[in-house]
């Protein structure tokens, strides 16, 4: 540890890193034990200038060639070219496409996993996975073009439910390599933007081919034009949210079950001194699904007693956190900046992982405590002899679920004195879907988006916003993430939100239905108050944002709010975004018609062309459009304006004045 303090030359002001109390105490008691996190090397090392603008080119070994802007701008004509004559747009659109092939590929291959796994149960191959929503399954067995009912001696029946998950499981897995047609699941989205897609010739193909594509196009001397090289970026992002994410998440739900609202807490302070912290970290769900059976199961938890424990406390950083919370109330201990702190508390008894946004220097700071790190997954494991791999294998589950929680158990004993678990915790409400929102904002009784639509029709909601993505040590840990959602909700702005974000909202209170009262605006609270309903409503991990597309197509087809997703009253943010799925994500919404504002910065600034083709053009293309606003406020007020201009657009414009602003106008529309 002495020798990690003397290389550090500057620390992190835990004050300017994060909001949060918790993270603060963490990073300073980081520093007094002299273990290095992301925080402290964020101020050590600066970002790159020239990477930053998006203009750096390595594509082959004559570079990398970097096309910085001029200091005054470019006056005439743009020179820049690198050694092979390549253009600064050329390079900014390649690196960008690059970033969402990135981004597809990891969403895309977690929902093929998923895929695999799902068909092996529907045989019968493998025995601790099984189908647990069969009303989900026969839902959405119809967009696979599967039919679930068959005629027999004249009776129409329902297929047998294993029939019906085999012929769902072998399309599924056929999406990520069928030779001939396109996506089965852009038929979910509306007719108006499936036609958008189709002129402008971007419909996925399947999803391999679109993110291999990519790789080729961008390959030293292919494609040359900015257009064509989004227009492939476009295809590929279509596939992740219309395609690989949405699979992984409809079928996640047929076998883990589909969400239904529940209360848990969220933050480091979930994890008790006195029980065996197991920490879930990653994104599968394959694995930590079956933690959680063993976690819960009498048997450990009599063990851990045996090792003076008085119980097994489980929970979780990152998405795969979502995705137990979502499904079984397990308590997220944290967002993506908070890993290294979670093992930092002296009392997680082991931490596994799985795939993406496993920071390598995990393994240093678990090297300092006691914390046994396992990774799972074939394709991500760590190099350092203290890190255990446990192969992951869907045959046999259980046993390697069984297998880690013992691990954990057997460790509790081994902990140092240098036990800190901060004390914050909060308390939400997540779990909300397509189907809960249907629920509670239809009723029983109507069971639809009707009554959404009715109060946004009537300016009770002024619109709806996805706030998601992650955090960057760039910015000040859930800051802009915090502020932006508080701001819109105040202003009667619903909010959508997925991935580390929701895990923020979480931490932060909004996602209980008692923080309407504190801080929205009197037309959302009177929605949420009369509902029962958080103003920020937790609708899971990222591939989730796929519910985010379905929940605003739903919105288009109850009817009342124009035809398509660009004519709704919603915008979406990526307030603290850092990964290359965030990127995927981001055009996908924009091309899905959703104006998209990211924080932080986009890597466009060195080529101003293909910049303003993102931030103006998208929009006579797709009806959405990319944009970036560092402050938060402003951000949510580029997101409140678009959503202002929207309710122009459809002429609803003077009901919400109305009912702002006159009480006697709201008895008048029967709304008092
Ligand atoms: Ni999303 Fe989830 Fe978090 Fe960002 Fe990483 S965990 S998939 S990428 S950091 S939101």
């Amino acid at each position: 540890m002495a020798e990690l303090k003397e290389k550090i030359v500057k620390l992190a002001d835990p004050m300017q890193s994060s909001i949060d109390q918790s993270t603060q105490e963490m990073i300073r008691r980081a520093q007094q034990l002299g273990v290095e996190t992301v925080f402290d090397r964020a101020v050590t090392m600066k970002p790159c200038a020239i990477g930053m603008q998006g203009i750096c080119c390595k594509n082959c070994s004559m570079g990398p060639c970097r096309l910085p802007l001029p200091k005054d701008g470019i006056q005439g004509e743009d020179t820049r070219k690198g050694l092979c004559g390549a253009t600064a747009n050329t390079i900014c659109a390649r690196n960008f496409i690059r970033m969402i092939a990135g981004g597809a590929a990891a969403h895309s291959d977690h929902g093929r996993n998923v895929a695999i796994t799902f068909l092996a149960a529907a045989k019968g191959e493998v025995n601790d996975y099984k189908v647990k929503d069969p009303v989900k399954l026969f839902q959405i067995a119809p967009y696979y073009g599967v039919a679930t009912t068959v005629e027999v001696d004249g009776v129409v029946k329902d297929r047998d439910i294993r029939e019906v998950a085999i012929a769902v499981g072998e399309v599924a897995v056929a999406e990520w390599g069928k030779t001939t047609g396109h996506l089965h699941m852009i038929k979910r989205a509306p007719q108006p933007l499936q036609d958008k897609w189709a002129e402008q010739g971007v419909i996925p193909r399947n999803v391999d081919r679109e993110i291999v594509e990519i790789m080729h196009r961008t390959h030293m001397g292919v494609d040359q034009d900015y257009k064509n090289l989004i227009k492939q970026g476009t295809r590929a992002c279509l596939a992740d949210g219309w395609g690989g994410s949405m699979i992984g998440t409809d079928l996640q739900d047929v076998m883990f079950g589909t969400p239904t609202p529940l209360q848990a807490e969220c933050d480091l302070g979930v994890m008790k001194e006195d029980h065996v912290n197991l920490i879930v970290h990653g994104h599968e769900p394959l694995l930590s699904e079956m933690i959680v059976a063993a976690a819960q199961s009498q048997e450990l938890i009599d063990y851990a007693k045996t090792k003076g424990a008085k119980g097994i406390q489980l929970s979780g950083i990152c998405c795969t956190a979502n995705e137990v919370l979502q499904r079984h109330g397990v308590p997220p201990a944290g967002t993506f900046l908070q890993q290294e702190l979670a093992i930092i508390t002296g009392a997680c008894d082991a931490m596994v992982v799985d795939v993406q946004c496993i920071m390598q220097n995990l393994a240093n700071v678990a090297k300092c405590f006691h914390t046994k790190l396992i990774t799972t997954h074939p394709i991500a494991r760590m190099e350092q002899p203290n890190v255990l791999h446990i192969e992951f294998d869907e045959h046999h589950a259980m046993e390697d679920a069984i297998r880690i929680v013992k691990i954990a158990i057997d460790n509790f004993e081994k902990r140092g004195a240098e036990v800190m678990i901060p004390r914050h915790k909060s308390s939400q409400v997540a779990g909300f879907g397509v189907e809960s929102i249907k629920y509670h904002l239809g009723g029983s009784f109507r069971g639809d988006y009707f009554t959404l639509n009715d109060n946004i029709i009537n300016g009770r909601i002024r619109g709806i916003a996805g706030v998601v993505g992650c955090n960057n040590a760039r910015t000040k840990h859930n800051e802009e993430h915090i502020t932006i959602m508080k701001e819109l909700i105040k202003n009667d702005v619903i909010v959508l939100t997925t991935g580390c974000s929701a895990i923020a909202a979480g931490m932060h209170g909004l996602c209980t239905p008692e923080s309407a009262a504190v801080h929205c605006g009197p037309g959302l609270r009177e929605v949420c108050e009369t509902v029962g309903i958080p103003p920020v409503l937790h609708l899971g991990s990222c591939v989730d944002n796929s519910r985010i597309l379905l929940a605003a197509t739903e919105v288009v087809k109850a009817g009342g709010l124009g035809n398509d997703i660009c004519d709704l009253p919603a915008a979406g943010s990526a307030p603290e975004w850092m990964s290359e799925k965030a990127i995927s994500i981001g055009h996908y919404f924009v091309t899905s018609g959703v104006y998209t504002v990211f924080g932080y910065h986009l890597p466009l600034e060195g080529a101003p062309v293909f910049k303003d083709y993102l931030y103006k053009d998208m929009e006579k293309m797709y009806g959405g459009m990319w944009d970036c606003e560092p402050d938060p406020v402003k951000h949510a007020w580029k997101m409140i304006n678009h959503i202002d201009k929207k309710r122009k657009e459809l002429g609803i414009d003077k009901a919400r004045d109305r009912v702002l602003m006159d009480m006697a106008d709201r008895q008048a529309l029967g709304m008092e």
